[in-house]
């Protein structure tokens, strides 16, 4: 017998046993586990999932008997992907959670590495201040808190209407907790000073045009609340304009207007309209991504599972999972995804081949 026949008849108990006594050096042996490590195709534990608004906002309603704002610091029930609960992850690298502020609440200032966006689902009349610049949440609004900028929240009411408010939080909370690279601080003062005034950072940089001199360094947009009113106006212009795409409707992506990447350095962020009756063909990519409907009913088949939608609802599509959108009237959906991410590592992948259909 030559050496590689004797060993390919090696008894596995004998390479258990030299198992064990490498293990004591914080040794493992690769090949026990090289094909998980480098699957064929993602693997992702995550599993597709629905959050219907209705069962959620009694239940975030009774939070506000248990607990303020201002004891929570954020009053937030955190969307877990049912497959890896306990990890405040709702996919690998992303969390999402529904927050609510009661009307006269303050949640108060901090600031941290974790960046954040606010997709603003039921009142109007809260506001936030990020940075010192202050902004009015109505829903639809997409409203970002980048990273390390000090941020707090309340709810004033606006125009004689006071009610509670709630939106999504999507941060990158897995990302960061990843890389072992948070810090966070808590701000001397509740309430931040507000050193400009309401609309400034749109009137700088949201008009197609930015101030020929300005000094705006970071990795994230300037603009931190993109109002649903006009991207609303620019998805009702397209949909009489031209033919929904096959795969995702009218799909628009928020950008950085200095850069025209993604508003946030760690998420992409996009708002599609499907126009009634539309029934999109399957598509896959390996950025994960959650979903908030804002407009009309629909379906969404994802991997598999079938999910009706209806708005204030949040879905959860894996990683690498094929999904088909269909809508019954005129929907609207808002989406994030930790894309830009896996763009700057040249891993993102995906798919519209009508073969998709098959998976
Ligand atoms: C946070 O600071 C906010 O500022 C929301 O509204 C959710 C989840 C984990 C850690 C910090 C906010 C958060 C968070």
């Amino acid at each position: 017998m030559n050496t590689a026949a004797r060993v390919e008849s090696i008894d596995t108990s004998i390479r258990r046993r030299y198992y064990e006594r490498i293990r004591p050096l914080n040794l493992t042996p690769l090949w026990e586990s090289l094909h998980a490590l480098v699957p064929r195709a993602p693997q992702t534990p995550c599993v597709p999932a629905l959050w219907r608004y209705d069962d959620i906002r009694p239940l975030l309603m009774e939070s506000a008997e248990l607990i303020t704002a201002e004891e929570a610091v954020r009053r937030v029930l955190v969307l877990e992907n049912p497959a890896i609960m306990g990890r405040s992850s709702i996919t690998q690298s992303l969390y999402a959670g529904l927050q609510l502020i009661m009307p006269g609440e303050v949640a108060p200032s901090h600031r941290h590495v974790q960046s954040a966006l606010r997709f603003i689902v039921d009142g109007k009349g809260a506001y936030t201040t990020v940075g010192g610049e202050r902004t009015t949440m109505y829903p639809g609004d997409f409203i970002i808190t980048p990273s390390w900028a000090w941020h707090d929240h309340g709810n004033e009411g606006i125009g004689g209407v006071s009610e509670p408010v709630v939106w999504l939080d999507g941060l990158d909370i897995p990302m960061v907790r990843f890389f072992d690279a948070g810090f966070a601080e808590n701000d001397d003062s509740k309430v931040q000073h507000v050193a400009r005034p309401e609309g400034h950072s749109l009137a700088r940089f949201g008009h197609n045009m930015v101030p020929v001199r300005h000094d705006h360094q970071s990795a994230t947009s300037p603009i931190f609340n993109y109002p649903y009113a006009r991207s609303r106006e620019a998805l009702a212009q397209l949909q009489k304009q031209e033919a929904p795409d096959a795969w995702l409707g009218h799909k628009l992506r928020y950008i950085n207007p200095l850069t025209g990447g993604s508003p946030m350095p760690t998420i992409s962020t996009n708002l599609q309209l499907l126009p009634a009756g539309f029934a999109g063909k399957p598509h896959r990519a390996t950025d994960g991504a959650v979903y908030s409907v804002v407009e009309g009913r629909g379906h969404a088949e994802i991997g598999g599972q079938h999910f009706d939608f209806q708005p204030r609802d949040t879905f959860v599509v894996p990683s690498w999972a094929s999904l088909r959108l269909t809508a019954s009237e005129d929907a609207v959906l808002f989406s994030f995804s930790d894309r830009p991410v896996q763009q700057a590592m040249g891993v993102l992948r995906e798919s519209f081949d009508e073969a998709a259909e098959a998976n």
